[in-house]
């Protein structure tokens, strides 16, 4: 195997630039934030108008010097994921020259339920990864259904035929994406290829019948059930015969291709991918973990039939965007020098469905080009649950030592396939996945997904990276792996409640990085953990910031340095400082001034809303109380509120109390704003200029920033607007503060 380029490494690793200016500019930050604490240390509130004002002075600006030390604590913190990132790239043609054979891939695609899920969007992501440009022979792809429905199990038998006409298609003519919806979509006509006769001619063919395959499967799924034609297609259709619920149901596995079977081949008599189905079994008295649980199911049964070194795990709604993932992966696994310590390689996630100007902010374009590559430099990317490859051997727990080396994976019998009759096998492996297996073992615990926290794969990774694994964060320019974003405000609102009630509850528990990372892994990294567990602390700060000094403003409390003090000058530099750099930041990334914007509101709305009722549960769940309920976010939405979604409008058409919550911030400035603005005419016109411009100057922020809402409250006619009952409730709220703070 020895080539002529055998010394040159697979990858490389390249320090960002530009960092020298950024270190100079968040020094001068820092000072300036020093400054504002030296401010508050030496300018408390003194009796100057009323005494009786006294203790509401104090408390404000206590208030508000704890909210300004969080945000200086906060900053810093994120100081670590933007110190120094780091850029990856990969030589897969080394690769290919160096490795003749290659390592068995496994890919895990887990679904839980067919109607929030179409098994139409499962199909594609199954075919998607199915079609990497990969030997077929040395790919598996197993689909855990945790809904133990019908439906995707006849969705999976049709991609079993499809992919017969599927993968020569996309191996002949290279076609990227290899999601039959998203290419047939992208892709208008066949132009741009050489020999386009016969392109145009099958390009037709293949459309055609992945049309018709896709009207069976949504006709069926319209349905709710399987006709009776379809049942006696396969005999895999029986099981169902003794599913009692989706709740209650013995282990459903299917092998559907068997790729050691040598007639398992393509139109072009080419061998195919494995592909199993599993339904692993469900008992009500049974605790069964959610994704965690069906991921550990997979890794037991796949160890069985395929047993692969390397697992790639994608949600049901990520296809693969881009054929050569797995190539990309096996670069930083198989580099003789550095792949022996890597544990994972996380891809970011990226969105089809985002807006030209990201209106609920849910691109995570700065984190995918920033933030995941200084965590990266500070130990690798935590595992976000979605698009990454492992090496089995460190997702089952064990613990890096410098003597695993990945070498015999490319030799000639790296897979123990157990030679065994298909029947045979999926007997074997149904024991794997019953709800008893797990008891008295270290699955869920040192073995596998860990259980017990909304946000599983955080900790998983976490723990990885503990037992001495390295991960690396890898951004193809071709986005790797592409889902479907929320589509409106709530959804993006509920997701992000769940994500950071999830990162705090780590916090909260054994598992906080600060603990069980000490010594495990570097301090950076710890705090980079730690960023995003402390998401939700964040509320009170910023609700702090979004209501008090506007409330203060009616009282005529002044909180800042007057405009003429020399010391509202760190106020000022720090405050645009952060917003210019910011902006500065997402223009650089690739972003529009407009969806900057967007930005900064939603992040307001995410702080004073998802966080807060994350932070609220945490506690709550402390003391054992019962949580607030939100519903998980569906992929499927009408039509009027896409197309709503579509001309970037806002959507409010929902009673929950997070939109109460917005509207009530949103007209309490603006009722302060009108009024402070009305005195400032009629009344006296020098008060409000001098101590309270800063005041007014945040306030009239608000303002601006929460215009949207006021459209949603007063302005549109259409279904998307916000519920009357909010509405009078979130009126009623605002004036009540405004007069409890002025009479009070
Ligand atoms: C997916 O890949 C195509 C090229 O095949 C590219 O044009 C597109 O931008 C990618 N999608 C995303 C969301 O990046
Ligand atoms: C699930 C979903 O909302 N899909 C939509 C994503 O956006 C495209 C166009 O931007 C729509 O065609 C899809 O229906």
């Amino acid at each position: 195997m020895a080539r002529s380029d055998e010394h040159l490494p697979l990858f490389e690793t390249k320090s960002g630039k530009g960092l020298i200016p950024f270190r100079l500019f968040a020094a001068s930050i820092f000072a300036g934030i020093c400054s504002i604490f030296v401010y508050r240390a030496t300018h408390k509130p003194a009796a100057v108008v009323e005494a009786a004002d006294l203790g509401v002075r104090w408390t404000a600006w206590i208030g508000l010097f704890l909210a300004e030390l969080w945000f200086g604590f906060y900053w810093l913190m994120s100081l670590v994921v933007k110190w120094k990132p780091i850029y990856r790239t990969t030589h897969k043609h080394r690769l290919s020259l160096r490795y003749d054979v290659l390592p068995a891939i496994d890919t895990f695609v887990c679904t839980a339920d067919p109607t929030i899920e179409p098994p139409t969007m499962v199909l594609n992501t199954v075919l998607s990864v199915m079609a990497y440009d990969y030997p077929p022979e040395k790919l598996s792809v197993y689909l855990s259904d945790d809904g133990g429905s019908d439906l995707n199990f006849y969705a999976m038998l049709e991609a079993s035929c499809f992919s017969k006409r599927w993968l020569p298609f996309c191996r002949k003519f290279k076609v990227e994406p290899r999601s039959p919806e998203a290419f047939f979509k992208g892709a208008s006509e066949p132009i741009d290829y050489d020999d386009h006769t016969s392109m145009a001619k099958e390009w037709t063919y293949i459309k055609k019948l992945y049309e018709e395959m896709k009207a069976r499967i949504e006709s069926t799924t319209k349905q709710g059930r399987v006709s009776e034609e379809i049942r006696k297609q396969h005999k895999g259709f029986s099981e169902w015969d003794f599913v009692s619920s989706r709740r209650d149901h013995q282990t459903i596995l299917q092998i559907l291709i068997d790729g050691r079977d040598a007639e398992s081949l393509d139109s072009e008599g080419q061998t195919l991918p494995t592909l199993v189905y599993l339904a692993r079994e469900k008992r009500p008295q049974y605790h069964h973990n959610f994704k965690a649980g069906s991921m550990n199911a997979l890794i037991r049964v796949s160890s069985r039939i395929s047993n692969a070194p390397i697992i790639l795990n994608v949600d049901c709604d990520m296809y693969s965007n881009n054929s050569e993932s797995a190539r990309d992966a096996l670069c930083f696994f198989l580099d003789e020098e550095k792949g022996h310590e890597i544990g994972f390689v996380q891809f970011p996630s990226a969105f089809e469905n985002i807006t030209k100007n990201d209106i609920y902010s849910n691109s995570l374009r700065v984190a995918n080009e920033l933030e995941f590559r200084g965590m990266d430099s500070n130990g690798g990317p935590c595992y976000i649950g979605t698009g990454c490859f492992h090496r089995r051997e460190s997702l089952c727990g064990k613990k890096y030592s410098k003597t695993c080396h990945g070498e015999n994976w490319t030799s000639k019998n790296d897979v123990k396939i157990e030679e065994k009759s298909v029947d045979e096998l999926e007997e074997t492996c149904k024991v794997l996945a019953s709800c008893t297996y797990e008891e008295h073992t270290q699955w869920g615990k040192e073995m596998g997904l860990k259980y017990g926290c909304a946000v599983e794969d955080i900790i998983t990774g976490l723990a990885i990276q503990c037992r001495g694994w390295k991960s690396v964060y890898f951004k193809p320019e071709r986005a790797g792996f592409v889902g479907v974003a929320p589509t409106t405000l709530l959804q993006s609102l509920v997701q992000h409640k769940r994500w950071s009630e999830g990162h705090f509850q780590i916090f909260l528990s054994k598992h906080c990085a600060l603990l069980y990372g000490y010594k495990r892994v570097s301090i950076g990294l710890q705090l980079c953990y730690c960023l995003c567990s402390l998401w939700a602390p964040n509320c009170l700060a910023s609700l702090y910031f979004a209501a008090v000094p506007s409330l203060c403003l009616v009282r005529r409390i002044s909180l800042f340095p007057k405009l003429s003090d020399p010391w509202v000058v760190p106020f000022v530099y720090v405050f645009l400082g952060n917003y210019a750099y910011s902006l500065f930041e997402r223009l650089q990334c690739g972003g529009t001034c407009v969806e900057w914007l967007n930005d900064q509101r939603i992040w307001l709305f995410r702080r004073i809303t998802s966080y807060l009722f994350a932070f609220l549960d945490n506690i709550l769940g402390v003391f054992g109380i019962t949580k607030s309920a939100f519903v998980i976010t569906s992929k499927v939405v009408d039509e009027d509120v896409s197309e709503r979604y579509k001309q970037e409008l806002m959507e409010f058409g929902a009673i929950s109390p997070m939109f109460t919550i917005l509207a009530t911030i949103a007209l309490l400035n603006a009722f302060i704003l009108v009024g402070a603005m009305k005195r400032l005419i009629l009344e006296e016109q020098s008060w409000a200029l001098d101590p309270f411009a800063l005041q007014m100057i945040l306030c009239g922020l608000l303002v601006f920033i929460n215009l949207p809402v006021y459209k949603g409250l007063f302005l549109r006619k259409d279904k998307g607007t916000m519920p009357s009952s909010v509405t009078y409730r979130s009126i009623a709220y605002a004036l009540a503060a405004c007069l409890i703070a002025l009479y009070y």
